[in-house]
């Protein structure tokens, strides 16, 4: 495969680089790269070097596939490489197109100069994969463009537009839409070649910083992303680069990257990272499945779920029809989308006319007959089965054939759902996470008759209104509720056998989960638990004492945040210990006949995050989950799980699924009848304790 595209224009060498799809900087391109520049440096004729990405993005970064391999550090490794280009008399101009991201970013910082489509993004992610820049990126950027603006772009991880480039100082020369970047660029060159411009500074940066900035920001860091380790070490970088010369500010930002590639935290976050990719890989459907056309799109239920779901649709440039079945619930939800869109006029997110643009795709109605022409139906009314499949039946006559009916269900049977249809093949279930026009994670539940081509056409527009897409089976809870059930359970009991829920809950975010068990469902709302157990009462009677903490509370009126009181008491946001809660455990406890005792955070951690895992791993076997990866993903983009961990099946990989399986063994030991009852190893843990292995199912 031909990595570099070598022309001459005159005085000038275009280089091209051409690694599909998004030339990753692996070790065969950078041998390519290395020799291109090499062979223009030593052309006599050649004056500049142009290098671009040829009819492909300019560059994605370092190949993160070879990181945790040799090829990561085989000649030319990233950084010698740049060194190289940097120490080149000739200069290179950096024509940037799509992404420049990473050590494709790192490589335009090594050039002299960048010129950029208007539509290119630049940014330094690295640390979103537990890493820093390590090839040269922390040492240039702040020499380029100053200290706290390289930080923020180096914490965030978030790329910028090419016009914030030019405002930054980071790109020379903004190509407007309708120009030709190539060509644009070469005229800069020919203009550079008149007037060079001088290199960056070798100098280090500490001028005009307050005393304190890295201890400041050390401590910031410290509260906002506690137990994450690659942010600190971007500040120990950057502080290399404003007290040491350029090339020991370099060794540093080496040494530095050396150790944040070996930190189990940027082996979850890679893992997360190709998950992530994976997820979109489905059996029985590739790129051959036709698609079904979405140009409509309806939502049943203008509640705060039917509202957020509806934004994700008109924020994407698809227009919605909204129904409720009462003008007075209407027009609640369509002021709401209103309000919200002014609120990020306020934060200056928004402009008045993208908010009018947007309301003109929304359109209220109240006659399910204006449903006629929609493609994609989404239901969000009540969670309740029978109304659910009342509505799927009128959906059933009102609906043109091909269209796709959703529901977004979190718990009920889908198949059950798509059996009050005649066109069962259509019906997908869409668990949208609340609030729905935020939270990224959307399960996509492939019922037993659900077609391929509604499934491809789910995953697709899901990917198109900027979701993250996992697939699930259908069973109680799908893959997120169905885990978070023992897990939760398991808090609940620890607090009737003595433990409070702000101890639990300080275990759990002390992991790194971004809320605890109690404080999630206060926030959630007591209620909504409460009313999904209901409908399963009969099948949970044989443990009296579950979830019945959560019960005595909700006959308290106790319903969380939204009443004051929940697991917790509430002065407006803030959250409060209660006693009472403890002494209503206590009580509770006493009626079911449980000793309370001191509980350990140890075995607070184990209760709750090996029935997690369990749980995870009976998902797996009974492939309601495709592979590992989609439990992590579900688990770190719906309910807080910290992604530097990986997911809680990597995090059982990491604990060792042998300690995993004889921690469950010990606990169903001691915990006597509820551990006989409750605490049961699934098999596939007992088949893969000891390999250590969970990449199953042919994945
Ligand atoms: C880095 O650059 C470290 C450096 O600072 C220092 C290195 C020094 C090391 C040496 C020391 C001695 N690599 O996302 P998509 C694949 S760290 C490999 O579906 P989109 C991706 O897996 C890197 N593969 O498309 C997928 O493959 P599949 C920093 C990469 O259009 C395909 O490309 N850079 C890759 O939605 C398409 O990807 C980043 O973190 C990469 N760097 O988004 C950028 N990037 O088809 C990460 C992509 O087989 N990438 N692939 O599944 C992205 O953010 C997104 O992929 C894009 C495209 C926005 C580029």
């Amino acid at each position: 495969m031909q990595l570099i595209d070598y022309r001459r224009d005159n005085q000038l060498a275009l280089i091209g680089l051409c690694n599909a799809p998004v030339n990753a900087l692996g070790h065969g391109l950078r041998q390519a790269l290395m020799q291109a520049c090499t062979r223009a440096a030593a052309d006599p004729e050649v004056k500049a070097i142009i290098l671009h990405g040829h009819h492909l993005p300019f560059s994605a970064g370092a190949d993160i596939s070879e990181f945790g391999s040799p090829r990561t550090w085989q000649q030319p490794a990233l950084p010698q490489l740049l060194d190289e280009l940097v120490r080149f008399s000739k200069p290179l101009i950096a024509a940037l197109d799509g992404v420049a991201l990473g050590g494709g970013l790192e490589l335009a910082l090594a050039c002299r100069h960048r010129v950029a489509s208007a539509t290119a993004r630049l940014g330094l992610p690295e640390v979103r994969l537990g890493l820093l820049p390590g090839a040269g990126g922390t040492q240039r950027l702040p020499r380029l463009i100053g200290v706290a603006p390289a930080l923020a772009l180096m914490l965030g991880g978030e790329p910028i537009d090419a016009r914030q480039g030019l405002t930054l100082g980071l790109v020379d020369h903004l190509v407007e839409p309708g120009q030709d970047l190539l060509e644009q660029a070469c005229a800069f060159a020919r203009r550079q070649l008149a007037h060079p411009a001088p290199a960056l500074t070798p100098a280090p940066l500490s001028q005009g910083l307050a005393d304190d900035f890295f201890d400041t920001h050390a401590a910031q860091l410290a509260a906002r992303k506690p137990g994450q380790r690659a942010p600190l070490r971007v500040l120990a970088a950057l502080r290399a680069a404003c007290e040491l010369p350029l090339a020991e500010g370099l060794a540093r930002e080496q040494a530095l990257f050396r150790e944040a590639l070996q930190d189990p935290q940027a082996t979850a976050l890679r893992h997360q990272f190709f998950a992530e990719r994976e997820a979109l890989r489905v059996p029985g459907i590739d790129a051959a499945t036709a698609l079904r056309s979405i140009a409509q799109v309806a939502v049943i239920g203008a509640g705060t779920m039917g509202a957020g779901i509806a934004m994700n649709f008109i924020n994407a440039g698809l227009p919605v029809r909204l129904l409720e079945l009462k003008p007075e619930a209407l027009d609640r939800g369509l002021a709401q989308i209103r309000k919200h869109y002014e609120s990020s006029i306020t934060r200056g997110k928004l402009t008045p006319a993208q908010l009018e643009q947007r309301m003109s795709l929304l359109q209220g109605t109240l006659d399910y007959a204006d449903l006629a022409d929609a493609d994609l139906v989404i239901e969000a009314v009540f969670e309740d089965l029978s109304i659910k499949q009342s509505v799927f039946r009128t959906l059933d006559r009102v609906c043109k054939p091909g269209a796709i009916l959703a529901s977004n269900t979190s718990t009920l049977d889908v198949d059950r759902i798509a059996a009050s249809t005649r066109r069962p093949q259509d019906v997908v279930g869409l668990h949208f996470f609340s609030p729905a026009h935020v939270m990224r994670l959307l399960e996509v539940v492939r019922g037993r008759a659900t077609a391929p081509d509604v499934l491809a056409t789910t995953l697709k527009i899901a990917k198109r209104i900027g979701k993250l897409p996992v697939v699930s089976g259908v069973c109680f809870g799908f893959i997120g509720n169905r885990m978070l059930e023992p897990y939760a359970r398991e808090a609940h009991r620890l607090v009737l056998e003595g433990a409070s829920p702000a101890q639990v809950d300080k275990v759990l975010t002390d992991l790194g989960l971004a809320m605890g068990v109690f404080a999630m469902y206060d926030l959630a709302g007591i209620d909504v638990g409460y009313l999904v157990r209901q409908a399963r009462r009969n099948e949970l009677a044989h443990d009296p004492s579950y979830f019945r903490l959560a019960d005595e509370l909700y006959s308290l009126g106790r319903h969380g945040q939204k009443s004051g009181r929940g697991f917790y008491r509430y002065e407006g946001r803030e959250r409060i210990e209660d006693p009472e809660v403890v002494q209503i455990a206590a009580r509770l406890a006493g009626k079911l006949g449980i000793n309370r005792r001191s509980i350990s955070d140890a075995e607070i951690h184990d209760r709750c995050l090996f029935t997690l895992i369990n749980e995870g791993l009976q998902l797996l076997d009974e492939g309601i989950a495709l592979r590992s990866g989609d439990i992590d993903l579900v688990w770190t983009n719906g309910y807080g799980f910290p992604a530097w961990r990986g997911g809680p099946l990597h995090y059982a990989r990491d604990l060792g699924l042998d300690n995993v399986l004889a921690g469950i063994e010990q606990l169903r030991e001691r915990l006597g009848a509820y551990g006989q009852l409750w605490l049961q190893p699934a098999p596939l843990l007992r088949r893969l304790a000891g390999s250590g292995k969970l990449r199953v199912q042919g994945h």
